[in-house]
């Protein structure tokens, strides 16, 4: 790209802060030829002991103030103890770890790259050379990242190519794994269209605007950058707990009667369902806020959702923010509404707004950068609810799509683009209330959810909102939850997905999931069969979800062998749910993701960093999942520790203990997972036809022993729907060779849910004679097998989890 020069004559002169520093980068003589900001200013600010902010400006200029992103306080207290320190060579930013000989930001050997004027700035700094990078996205690519490579940054409505060009979303965000193993994050805040630069020892940022916004964060793990990450953007949030169920969903469903009917087909093979979606379909014209009277009639709509809603199953629709109406009053409520709101993106020159083409033809659309945006969406909204009382909002289209038009105004030009910025847009010069479209499209999608996730709670104070999005950015997960967006069915679509949860994980995201069975072309059953597998275990968010041109892949139409294994493994999502909404319970408190690498789980096995084919949900479970067609087993690699098959609780020795790669046995009914030695898995023992139907249902509790005969593990209960974080219960156990205990470390939730068996798996015993229990009045049975090393125990009156309750054997 033409611009990638910089300017060598700036001269950096400082003053110390009570936090850091400030500075002025002044040109010592202007370039030739080259427009750029005369004079910048810098400030470094040394937040807490593991983040450092860096900002350079030009002090003359109109920054766009970023609504909602930052959600940490700002610092006052100068830092006693960083994990880093800062200095200044040759006019450059040297940031170091206080231990070791990382680089971990440095631009004194790139200030010739240092570049500001309008519409294009640049910062270049040294990384450590052959760094794994993982983050940078949205895009469809391995989790550890290539390079060389420019990775562009635009929200794009477009299928998911696999060639690493940007998605719907924008996260300039990356963790970096140094040579020693220690973990870095660097967060770019920008909203503009840009760039980074991707090369074996240095990382180029260009954007079309904003400030040179850099947020370092020292870990020195993964989970610690995930945690000192979204102490910055928010932890994520906590969904309703049906919403980690399955959901089912298709587009091209012709009438509501067709909806009733997939459902019912669910119900009649035993399939369990927990939430129905609707798709464009049952819009009249397309128009947002209403039901085609014809086809999804409003009433039977909200008749079909008041059954739902008794049968214990959520429903779920799709709103877009692309509003029918050429711009001029007429007849549509919410076009109407938004009008006199005049919380609208803008024409670029005139006093009206932009208009622009989508599904329902000429549209408007709301500038949720506008606080007025609020007031009128929320009563759009809760006045949609009082007449369809739906569950959720699914929000599509909100990079924002824009069909071209030769009405709409010109698209403007600029002397440096990162790739196509034209395609599906609005023109880069329509203006919101935060800036024009340039420095505001990247905010569309999040400021979109966000007000939706605010009129949820508004329409229903106190309970969960659950908004599902395409567009994100930096902080979405801390009030909403995402998919991966159109998938193909093929296999190297499911492939990907891996590393597209896991890295969304690390931008907060970690309610997501990709639709499963492939949205776009032909799902077979096979790898529906796989694709299911998969997902339970890997998906926080589940969804069958399909093109109108596709076979129909609704679980129950798959009549052959499949069927019955498509059919346990449905219920097997019911069977991990405790173990997996603790997970997302404590992603709320710590910004640890539910879906995590290997890599994040094993930091000190440097053969994990580029595995991207297998997965941990939580820290407990090893996920290796079928990739390929006809394949009935698959290579995983075991990190050197204690493996249990999680089908059988026995210990697995083909891979315990080994720390290599191994080949597993794995025909079309079984999925390998492991349990990791040295936790605890709480497993459900009923099942129902929905989640929320079983979740108070008794566990049994698996306690997995490692190498010294020791096992933790918790369980966090809650009442799944409630906003209030705070009422929760936590139960931690602990096991060794010859004791168990829960110990009720957390009591804000009454609950009378029970134990019903225990199993404690990695014995080295020859026997155990005799076990006793603390609690009086309860009898139970138990079993030891001495060569698998497996006690189980069967509370025949279970008891109840909050007791707390020690064992002996
Ligand atoms: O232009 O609403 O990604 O899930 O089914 C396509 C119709 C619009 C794209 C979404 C997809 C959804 C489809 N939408």
């Amino acid at each position: 790209m033409s611009l990638s020069y910089g300017d060598p004559n700036y001269i950096l002169s400082l003053n110390e802060t009570p936090l850091g520093w400030s500075g002025n980068y002044d040109r010592s003589k202007s370039m030739k030829g080259i427009k750029t900001d005369p004079k910048l200013s810098l400030i470094v600010e040394k937040q807490t002991n593991s983040r450092l902010h860096i900002q350079i400006f030009n002090p003359d200029a109109q920054y766009i103030e970023i609504p909602n992103v930052i959600q940490a306080q700002p610092s006052s207290q100068t830092t006693t103890s960083p994990l880093y320190s800062v200095s200044f060579p040759d006019n450059g930013i040297v940031v170091t770890r206080s231990k070791g000989n990382d680089v971990i930001f440095d631009t004194s050997k790139h200030l010739d790259q240092l570049l500001s004027r309008e519409n294009f700035v640049q910062l270049k700094t040294s990384i450590n050379k052959n760094p794994i990078i993982y983050g940078l996205g949205e895009r469809r690519t391995r989790l550890a990242l290539p390079y060389p490579q420019e990775y562009n940054f635009i929200p794009t409505d477009t299928q998911t190519p696999p060639d690493g060009l940007p998605l719907y979303g924008s996260h300039p965000f990356h963790i970096e794994v140094a040579p020693s193993g220690e973990c870095h994050g660097i967060l770019f805040l920008n909203t503009y269209p840009m760039q980074v630069s991707l090369e074996n020892g240095s990382l180029t940022y260009r954007s079309m605007g904003g400030k040179l916004d850099i947020y370092i964060f020292m870990g020195p793990t993964q989970k610690d950058v995930m945690t000192q990450y979204t102490d910055l953007i928010g932890r994520p949030c906590l969904v309703p707990s049906w919403s980690m169920g399955f959901h089912h969903c298709r587009w091209g469903y012709r009438s509501l009667t067709e909806v009733e009917t997939r459902y019912e087909d669910h119900k009649k093979a035993g399939i369990p369902v927990d939430c129905m979606w609707f798709d464009i379909d049952y819009m009249d014209n397309f128009k947002i806020f209403t039901t085609n009277p014809y086809k999804f009639p409003e009433d039977k709509m909200n008749a079909f959702f008041t059954r739902l809603a008794s049968e214990g199953v959520s429903s779920v629709a799709i709103i877009d923010p692309q509003m029918s109406g050429n711009g001029k009053p007429g007849g549509y409520h919410a076009h109407e509404a938004l009008l006199e709101s005049g919380a609208y993106l803008r024409h670029p020159t005139e006093d009206k707004p932009f208009v622009g083409k989508a599904w329902p033809r000429e549209c408007i659309y709301p500038d949720f950068t506008n606080p007025a945006s609020q007031a009128v969406w929320s009563s759009l909204m809760k006045d949609f609810l009082g007449r369809v009382n739906l569950t959720g909002i699914w929000l599509d289209m909100n990079e924002p799509t824009c069909f071209p038009e030769t009405s709409q105004p010109k698209h403007p030009t600029f002397p440096w683009t990162p790739g196509d910025i034209k395609t599906n847009n609005i023109p880069m010069s329509v203006r919101a209330h935060c800036g024009t479209h340039l420095a505001a499209k990247s905010l569309y999608g999040k400021t979109m959810s966000d007000v939706t996730v605010q009129s949820l709670l508004d329409a229903r104070p106190g309970i969960r909102p659950f908004v599902l999005t395409r567009s994100s950015f930096i902080g979405s997960g801390h009030t909403h939850a995402k998919w991966l967006g159109d998938n193909h069915s093929e296999w190297p679509d499911l492939v990907d997905s891996i590393s597209g949860v896991v890295t969304m994980g690390l931008f907060g995201i970690t309610i997501i999931g990709a639709d499963i069975g492939g949205f776009l072309g032909n799902t077979t059953p096979e790898m529906m069969t796989r694709w299911l597998e998969l997902g339970v275990f890997l998906y926080p968010f589940l969804r069958n979800h399909n093109h109108h041109d596709g076979t129909e892949q609704a679980l129950p139409a798959f009549r052959g062998p499949e069927a019955a294994i498509i059919k346990r493994y449905a219920f097997v999502r019911q069977y991990i749910q405790s173990y997996m909404y603790t997970q997302m319970h404590f992603a709320h408190q710590t910004g640890i993701p539910i879906v995590r690498s290997l890599s994040m789980e094993f930091p000190a096995d440097a053969a994990t960093r580029t595995i991207d084919t297998q997965a941990m949900l939580g820290d407990a479970l090893l996920v290796t999942p079928v990739i390929a067609e006809k394949a009935v087993n698959v290579t995983g690699h075991f990190p050197n520790c204690r493996w249990y098959d999680f089908w059988s609780f026995e210990e697995d020795l083909a891979v315990s203990k080994k720390g290599t790669s191994v080949l597993l046995d794995a025909p079309l009914d079984h999925i390998p997972v492991h349990i990791r030695g040295g936790t605890v898995v709480t497993l459900q023992s009923q099942t129902a036809s929905t989640l929320n139907g079983m979740r108070a249902s008794p566990l049994t509790v698996v306690c997995a022993l490692d190498e010294k005969s020791a096992a933790k593990g918790f369980a966090i209960l809650d009442d799944g729907i409630s906003t209030n974080d705070t009422a929760f219960t936590r139960l931690d156990f602990e096991a060794t060779s010859s004791s168990f205990a829960i110990n009720v470390t957390r009591n804000n939730f009454q609950t009378d849910q029970q134990m019903e068996k225990l199993v404690i798996t990695g014995l080295a015993r020859a026997a155990v004679t005799r076990v006793r229990l603390n609690a009086f009045g309860h009898s139970f049975t138990w079993s030891y097998h001495a060569e698998k090393g497996i006690l189980t125990i069967k509370f025949d009156n279970p008891v109840k989890l909050v007791d707390g309750i020690n064992l002996l054997f």
